[in-house]
């Protein structure tokens, strides 16, 4: 299959985020990409840079003043006190119900609990750069199908699904699956179809198209009653006005079984079947592995052949793109796995 890297990952590389009020490591690293790309290339799979520019189409999925603030965050957090770029900037606060969120607070501080989710999205020097060329990757990937590839893999990161229209959370700062998606639907495709298997709720792949019935969103994942991001993921969100029916949420409880996964993984490819989708966009997490440090379902290597086997019977034009996964030195066998399954090799 033909994939999109680019070096630009590492130049996001952030020293620790937070973890029950600790400093940790963090777990979204750029040793990831690279286990990926190893394994990509090990197994013959062509490596390409991302020639697109995906940033009119991040204009159809992100707030301008979104875009603005990420773009140029590092940038103003150095610039407010000697020692801020060796530093990492998180929010304090929040405008939760009942406080403004129209008005930009000139604090950057503020500015940032604004544009955030949550205090686990940490920023470092380049984390526009790298994001941005996961958009373009994504843009790219669309390119190709258009020249007629059957399927496009996009190794890269940061992940992008929990990023909103205009905030960054869980690890995310753009939507790689959602620039996916209005890429295809710009360049044609009358009815994409987003699935989301990562362990994790899509929470802002939702929310991008959550009022609209030419993409149909579908996510299985843990349930949010007990996991991240837990303020959205339940299955009564079916979608809103002319995207009413046009979102299907399967949460799961922590901790099933393997064969649990694969029905609600059934039942997620059935509805995409019935949509009569032209092109798929699967936000690919690998966090639903067994050994994953900060998840709870049991998939095994074997079992990432098997879901791309299953996709590739959807018959579709089909664009991966890397989500979560945090068992990093595993992540290149399972990524490739769910490749080579979808490819029947
Ligand atoms: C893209 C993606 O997978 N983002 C995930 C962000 C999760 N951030 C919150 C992590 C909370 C971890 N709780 C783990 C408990 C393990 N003992
Ligand atoms: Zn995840």
């Amino acid at each position: 299959m033909l994939t999109f890297f680019s070096d630009s990952h590492h130049a996001h590389a952030p020293q620790y985020e937070f973890f029950r009020g600790e400093r940790v490591p963090c777990f979204e690293t750029p040793a990831r990409a690279e286990f990926v790309k190893t394994r990509l290339t090990e197994r013959g799979h062509a490596l390409r840079t991302p020639h697109v520019d995906s940033r009119a189409v991040l204009a159809k999925v992100h707030t301008s003043r979104y875009m603005a603030f990420l773009e140029h965050a590092w940038r103003d957090w150095a610039a407010l006190e000697a020692g801020n770029d060796q530093r990492q900037p998180f929010p304090s606060v929040w405008p939760v119900r009942t406080l403004r969120s129209d008005v930009e607070p000139a604090n950057f501080t503020a500015r940032l609990g604004l544009y955030s989710m949550d205090n686990g999205s940490p920023l470092s020097g380049g984390t526009w750069e790298a994001a941005k060329a996961g958009a373009d990757a994504a843009a790219s990937a669309v390119t190709l199908l258009g020249a007629g590839e059957r399927a496009v893999f996009c190794c890269s990161r940061p992940p992008g699904h929990h990023a909103g229209p205009d905030f960054m959370g869980g690890y995310c700062f753009l939507n790689n699956a959602a620039v996916a998606a209005q890429a295809l639907r710009d360049g044609g495709a009358a009815r994409v179809a987003v699935l989301d298997v990562d362990y994790h709720h899509g929470n802002g792949t939702q929310s991008i198209f959550y009022n609209r019935a030419d993409v149909l969103f579908v996510s299985l994942h843990g349930d949010p009653l007990t996991e991240y991001p837990f303020y959205l993921g339940h299955a009564d969100e079916t979608g809103e006005g002319e995207g009413a029916g046009f979102n299907l949420n399967l949460p799961l409880p922590a901790g099933c079984t393997v064969p649990r996964w694969f029905d609600a993984l059934e039942a997620a490819c059935q509805r995409i079947g019935s949509y009569r989708a032209d092109a798929l966009v699967v936000s690919l997490g690998l966090d639903t592995f067994a050994e994953d440090p900060i998840s709870k379902f049991a998939l095994q290597p074997q079992d990432f052949i098997r879901l791309g086997e299953r996709l590739g019977k959807l018959g579709l034009p089909t664009v991966f793109v890397l989500e979560g996964g945090y068992a990093a030195a595993a992540l290149g066998t399972n990524a490739v796995n769910v490749i080579e399954g979808f490819e029947g090799l």
